[in-house]
């Protein structure tokens, strides 16, 4: 039996650069990524978006301003968890980001991301995401280094 559980991922853009965030622990600690978590049962998507990003940056969107750019699946080899994960951008924010318990944000540019230091999934997703693409993308991992494989599919709209 397979189990879903649902998560989001939040990018901020300001011109040519991307706000991630060093994960300080848990799931995917060391790894730069956006900012995001668990969906949970009393809230949407979008609130548990606003709020991941809330906890993590200090950063404050409004609901009405993120774009839900793709959906993500990820399972694992031997695994009978799925990871959904609805990714959302947006350039429209308020705030400094700021240091948290979980997350250390910073800016980088597009050209300069440093992916070897990231989930190896985003290399693969993130020139669609730059690109202002939506799409769907199925990463099937042995562990947590290695994609055996994956496919992307881009949508009209999400
Ligand atoms: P917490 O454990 O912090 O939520 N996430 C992934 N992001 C990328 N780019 N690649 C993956 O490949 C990921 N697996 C999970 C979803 C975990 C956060 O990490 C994201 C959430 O935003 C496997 O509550």
């Amino acid at each position: 039996m397979s189990l879903t559980k649902l998560f989001t991922l939040v990018f901020l853009r300001k011109e040519d650069q991307i706000l991630l965030g060093l994960k300080k622990r848990g799931f995917g600690m060391n790894k730069w990524n956006g900012f995001g978590g668990k969906v949970e049962p009393h809230e949407t998507i979008i609130e548990a978006a606003v709020r991941e990003l809330s906890e993590e940056s200090r950063m404050t969107v409004k609901p009405s301003d993120l774009i839900n750019i793709a959906h993500l699946e990820f399972t694992f080899h031997e695994e009978p968890v799925m990871m959904d994960v609805r990714v959302f951008v947006t350039k429209t924010f308020e705030g400094t980001p700021k240091e948290t318990e979980e997350m250390a944000p910073k800016w980088f540019n597009i050209k300069d991301l440093p992916f070897s230091k990231m989930w190896p999934d985003d290399e693969i997703w993130f020139p669609y995401m730059l690109e202002g693409k939506k799409f769907v993308g199925k990463f099937h991992y042995k562990g947590f280094d290695t994609i055996l494989h994956h496919t992307i599919e881009e949508q009209e709209s999400m």
